[in-house]
């Protein structure tokens, strides 16, 4: 079976609703399972850091979609939810990143597989590391424990 995580966010109105209700989106598409869940975090902002602070949390799904055609779907469901496309890496209602499409690595438009700042964020880091420990990244090699590691210790610098 493929192993395929999503990474969620969200830091506008009642967060962990917007996640909550993510999920049930998701899961609802006719070909998207939710199987495994994280426990869901509050975290800084990252990147733009004069914003509110996050909720954040990783699901697995399984799905039969192509990479393509998974981004185009939760495209659409953060747009039933609610997201509005304003400022890059500014506040949002929600938002879905895929993570990892198993061992798949794809650089096309805007269609980046694994994420690429996967390595650098706790936010996306801790969550995952609770329902995903020893997948492997397919381009470093380094286990999701591993990278966590890393990267808590470059932020205790
Ligand atoms: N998402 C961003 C930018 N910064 N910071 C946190 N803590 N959590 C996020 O999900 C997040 C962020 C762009 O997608
Ligand atoms: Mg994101
Ligand atoms: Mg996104």
């Amino acid at each position: 079976m493929r192993k395929i995580f999503l990474g969620l966010g969200s830091n506008l109105g009642n967060k962990k609703a917007n996640l909550d209700r993510a999920i049930t989106t998701i899961n609802r598409h006719y070909d998207i399972k939710v199987v495994a869940t994280s426990s869901v975090i509050e975290t800084e902002p990252w990147g733009m850091t004069e914003q509110l602070e996050f909720l954040n949390m990783a699901i697995e799904i399984e799905t039969e979609l192509n990479p393509k055609s998974l981004l185009n779907e939760i495209m659409r469901i953060e747009d039933d939810l609610g997201r509005v496309r304003d400022i890059k890496w500014g506040p949002r209602i929600i938002d879905i990143d895929i993570l990892f499409y198993d061992t798949l690595i794809l650089n096309v438009d805007e269609l980046n597989i694994p994420h690429p700042y996967l390595s650098e964020r706790d936010f996306v880091l801790k969550p995952l590391n609770e329902i995903a420990s020893d997948f492997v990244h397919p381009v470093s090699g380094m286990t999701v424990k591993e990278l966590l590691k890393i990267n808590e210790m470059e932020l205790s610098k």
